[in-house]
């Protein structure tokens, strides 16, 4: 059983509630699909609503604290060391194309520090959460990176960036190096369920580039406190300033991420 602080509470509860809706308007859009105009304003909508309703819980729960969310920005708090990192809906165009891989995403950050992290999938009902120096958990299951070592046996997901999105040719570069060298590439499309997969040892690692903070805070902690590790596409720790991150345990995150400067170079 995991033992969560007043925080985590806090976090859960909130999370469960946005699902409720999410859970309502997934149904929904579902029945979508076949209209002309399609569920895309649906889909914003619900995705605000989701948002509205982390920001009244936690502000509720915790006045004060800052936030960073994917629809509303920066909210200025009088609590300036402490910041919520929001993403209400993460794998929105599965959302939106009635594929159940989503996920809403919560990182508490201290002081500059990522110190929780909660990932919740509502249609799978599987809750992802982990706070610093406690370990990870999967629906109070203790969860922890897978432990393969060789590349040739490992699977790895990654993102593949869309129209509009930057990075096209060296994403095919990446590819083209590590699918030589995998036992299996998967791309489902949502950051933070990718990072909760590695810390639970479904994905052996994780790559992509481009993302933003709240796609990826929750999931950082995730990977750490199931002993694993994470670096930007450099090696270094800019996973949030930079947008890439690399992922899995001590041993695969930097093969991966030693792969990938390898395709950089060529590209
Ligand atoms: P989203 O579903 O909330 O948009 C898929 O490759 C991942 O990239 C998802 O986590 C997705 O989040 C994220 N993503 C998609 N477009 C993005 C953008 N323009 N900037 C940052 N992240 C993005
Ligand atoms: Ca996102």
């Amino acid at each position: 059983m995991s033992r969560h602080t007043p925080s985590m509470s806090v976090m859960v509860a909130a999370a469960r509630k946005a699902a409720r809706g999410l859970q309502r308007d997934f149904g929904e859009v579902e029945n979508l699909q076949v209209s002309l105009k399609g569920p895309a304003n649906f889909v914003t909508a619900a995705d605000k609503k989701a948002e509205k309703v982390l920001f009244e819980e936690l502000s509720k729960a915790r006045p004060g604290y800052s936030f960073l969310m994917e629809e509303g920005g920066v909210v200025e708090g009088s609590d300036k060391s402490h910041r919520w990192i929001i993403d209400p809906l993460d794998g929105t165009t599965n959302f939106l194309h009635g594929i159940p891989m989503f996920a809403i995403s919560i990182a508490l950050e201290r002081d500059g520090q990522l110190v929780a992290g909660l990932v919740y999938n509502p249609i799978s009902d599987e809750m992802f959460i982990a706070e610093k120096g406690q370990g990870a958990f999967l629906n109070d299951r203790r969860i922890r990176v897978a432990v393969r070592r060789d590349l040739a046996q490992a699977v790895v997901a990654t993102g593949i960036p869309h129209i509009g999105r930057p990075g096209h040719a060296r994403f095919s570069a990446e590819l083209g190096t590590v699918m030589n060298e995998v036992a299996g590439v998967r791309r489902m499309g949502s950051a933070a369920l990718d990072l909760a997969y590695v810390a639970a040892g479904r994905f052996d690692a994780y790559w992509e580039a481009a993302l933003a903070p709240w796609d990826m805070a929750a999931g950082i902690v995730l990977i750490r406190e199931a002993g694993g590790f994470v670096a930007d596409l450099k090696g270094g720790d800019a996973m949030l300033d930079s947008g890439g991150i690399v992922a899995g345990n001590d041993v695969l995150y930097r093969k991966l991420g030693d792969l990938l400067k390898k395709a950089h170079k060529q590209a």
